[in-house]
């Protein structure tokens, strides 16, 4: 019996208790950017600027060109994490934040002149650029880090607040970086993005490796130079592999010759024990919907229903499952060999949500990013 092919028609009645009141979600879809060649990709998500402008690290007074050379318009500051972040394949601790709208992994963290496009061999390397720009705090602005949350789903939030150009002292932008910890999320969020400077026009948005070493390939863009309404916008950054969340392999199957992609769950051991849930969808994974102070990263369609309603069975099996002492589980998605064409071209994708169930009533404790499989001829 071909699965896939009746999940197209069907549509199951009955929702499964957890998401019995979200069902109203949207279904718009958004534009995404990547992947890159490590697989980073980016999707516009709802806007959830967490301020930290009373709350946090005020950094701006330590900003410095050189170690000792105090300096508000190109200066950076060195941070801990608080927490290891992977990127690009790489663990780090600390980091750089620059004046000029970036944070980098490497020491290059003063440069005023973005580079365009994203993926450029010349310094710096290993940013993460929510917006890199000539902006300067002589007159106004400031810079706050915190840590929120507790391991191992902390969030580092580093936010460029009201800060001002070089080239127009008058303009002020307001933005930040969130870093999720067990998932590895790299979220942009932007506030007022005022004046000429703060569309975008002149400044670089994406992220990069460092090119030199992990290949020319390895940078997702987001814009660079471009003019766009970045205010209230946002963008979350994450990778269909990797550690902390859901590993799809192969990326694709062959509706003519059949195939199973391997769903490998890894959110970590502070998750042993507890109940894994793959769902999916073939209507993408933005918006998604919340629930339970998570964005679930699915659209509901019939096969989201039916991957509620009827958990484990085909095409998505091993989908229900407890997590082990490392908190990994593997589920499986398969297309049987002569699979009808007309699924040719659908994207499913696939997360997994993680519930604690020792309390008799399911509360939701995580929720991965969404690992894509699209199907071909
Ligand atoms: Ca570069
Ligand atoms: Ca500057
Ligand atoms: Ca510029």
């Amino acid at each position: 019996m071909n699965h896939l092919k009746s999940i197209l028609s069907s549509c199951p009645v009955a929702l499964f208790t957890l998401f019995a009141i979200s069902a109203s979600a949207g279904v718009a879809a958004g534009q995404t950017y990547g992947p890159d060649a490590y697989g980073y990709y980016a999707d516009p998500i709802p806007n959830a600027f967490l301020d930290i402008s009373t709350t946090g690290l005020d950094v701006t007074s330590q900003l410095q060109s050189s170690p000792g050379i105090s300096n508000q318009d190109d200066g950076s500051y060195k941070f801990n994490l608080n927490q290891t972040v992977n990127f690009y394949g790489i663990p780090y601790t600390q980091a750089r934040v620059s004046s000029n709208g970036y944070i980098t992994f490497s020491n290059f963290a003063t440069d005023y002149t973005n580079d365009c496009p994203v993926g450029s061999p010349d310094n710096p390397n290993l940013n993460i650029m929510p917006f890199w720009d000539d902006l300067d705090f002589r007159t106004q602005g400031n810079i706050y880090l915190e840590t929120q949350g507790i391991a191992p789903t902390r969030v580092r939030i580093i936010q460029w607040t009201g800060a001002g150009f070089f080239a127009d002292p008058a303009a002020d932008v307001t933005f930040q970086v969130v870093i999720y910890e067990a998932s590895g999320w790299i979220e942009f969020h932007y506030q007022g993005m005022n004046g000429l400077p703060g569309d975008g026009n002149s400044a670089t948005i994406g992220i990069e490796d460092d090119p030199r070493v992990g290949g020319a390939g390895n940078a997702l863009e987001i814009s660079c130079n471009t003019s766009g309404v970045l205010a209230n916008a946002a963008f979350r950054i994450q990778r269909g592999s990797g550690t902390g969340g859901i590993n799809g392999v192969p990326g694709s199957i062959s509706l003519a010759l059949g195939g199973t992609q391997a769903l490998s769950i890894s959110v970590g051991s502070g998750f042993a024990g507890q109940t894994c849930l793959v769902l999916g969808t073939f209507s993408g994974s933005v918006p998604g919907f919340p629930y339970g102070g998570f964005q679930i990263p699915l659209n509901i369609d019939s096969y989201f229903l039916n991957t509620v309603n009827a958990p484990g069975t085909p095409p998505l099996t091993n989908s229900f499952t407890t997590l082990d002492a490392q908190g990994m589980s593997v589920a499986s998605f398969t297309a049987p060999p002569g699979t009808t064409p007309a699924l040719i071209g659908y994207t499913f994708h696939h997360a997994a949500v993680v519930l604690d169930l020792s309390t008799g009533f399911p509360v939701l404790t995580w929720v991965t990013g969404a690992a894509q499989c699209a199907l071909l001829p």
